[in-house]
């Protein structure tokens, strides 16, 4: 049976970026203490029980993707000033885009922050790769997501726990995997998944569990690629306003500024950076 390579949160960030580079994945323990998840729960409880799982979807193909037992909270950044400024900055997530995204862009931005509570009766997802969302961009390309999965409550591979393909960021697109060769994500509240885009992964089944199997599901991308959540949408300037420059940068209110690259400048109003008229009460 696959492994997922773990890591404290305290281990040097090189050695887990190693890691992540060569494996595709790692599972870093600890991410999140119990006094966040605590406050985490105090923001999303009220929200989380409105949600239906039954909700309506985009379209087919997205109905059967998470299918009716799953309970989504999305815009998180939005929703939970926590999420926004202890889960979305987190250092150790913010360091490992630094490393893998950074080197294809002027700056990286949050592509989406939701929550998933996976039901009993939840399907496996189909295996997939998340950069797929970008799917007019040919390949060979540079890496341009990196995606986690941050438990909330214990996963266990009764639950669904994600599963995940280790090394398949490197394989030939059409591969699949044997059954040998897919990790469980197992592991306890607080820790996280951590993946590139281009690695094989899918949420487990809950097919025997009688639990909600709490967990983000978030990711990062290049600052100039189009983002799954609209987030200026989801966190308008009356709530990015109350956020850290840090947050409110992820969530695009920066411009992306590749004047020093000789390229351009992306996302600007008025002809100036939103972050800047933001903090002068312009927007
Ligand atoms: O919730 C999980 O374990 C994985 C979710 C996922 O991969 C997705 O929704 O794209
Ligand atoms: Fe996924």
């Amino acid at each position: 049976m696959a492994e997922i390579a773990r890591y404290g949160a305290d281990t040097p960030l090189e050695t887990i970026g190693n890691a992540l580079e060569q494996h595709g994945a790692v599972i870093v323990e600890g991410l999140l203490d119990s006094s966040t998840l605590a406050e985490l729960d105090r923001d999303i409880d009220p929200l989380i029980s409105a949600s239906n799982p039954a909700q309506a979807h985009l379209n087919e193909g997205v109905a059967a993707f998470f299918g009716k037992h799953v309970r989504h909270l999305t815009g998180l950044a939005g929703k939970s000033d926590v999420f926004a400024e202890k889960v979305m900055c987190h250092p150790v997530l913010l360091a490992l885009c630094d490393r893998f995204l950074l080197p294809n862009c002027a700056d990286y931005q949050l592509n989406l922050g939701h929550m998933m509570d996976r039901g009993p009766g939840a399907n496996a997802q189909p295996m997939h790769r998340d950069e797929d969302v970008w799917i007019h961009f040919n390949r060979p390309r540079p890496v341009v997501q990196l995606a986690t999965v941050v438990a909330l409550v214990d996963f266990t591979r009764e639950n669904g726990a994600t599963l995940v393909v280790p090394g398949s960021h490197q394989w030939p697109r059409e591969r699949q995997p044997e059954a040998s060769e897919i990790a469980v994500a197992e592991m306890r509240a607080g820790s996280a998944v951590i993946y590139q885009g281009s690695t094989l992964h899918a949420g487990g089944a809950n097919a025997t569990s009688d639990q909600w199997r709490r967990g983000f599901h978030m990711s990062y991308t290049l600052g100039w690629l189009r983002t799954e959540e609209n987030n200026v949408l989801a966190v308008p300037p009356a709530r990015a306003r109350r956020l850290s420059r840090r947050a409110q940068r992820l969530l695009g209110y920066g411009v992306h500024d590749a004047i020093r690259d000789n390229g351009g400048y992306l996302g600007m109003v008025e002809m100036r950076d939103p972050l800047d008229l933001l903090s002068e009460g312009q927007l």
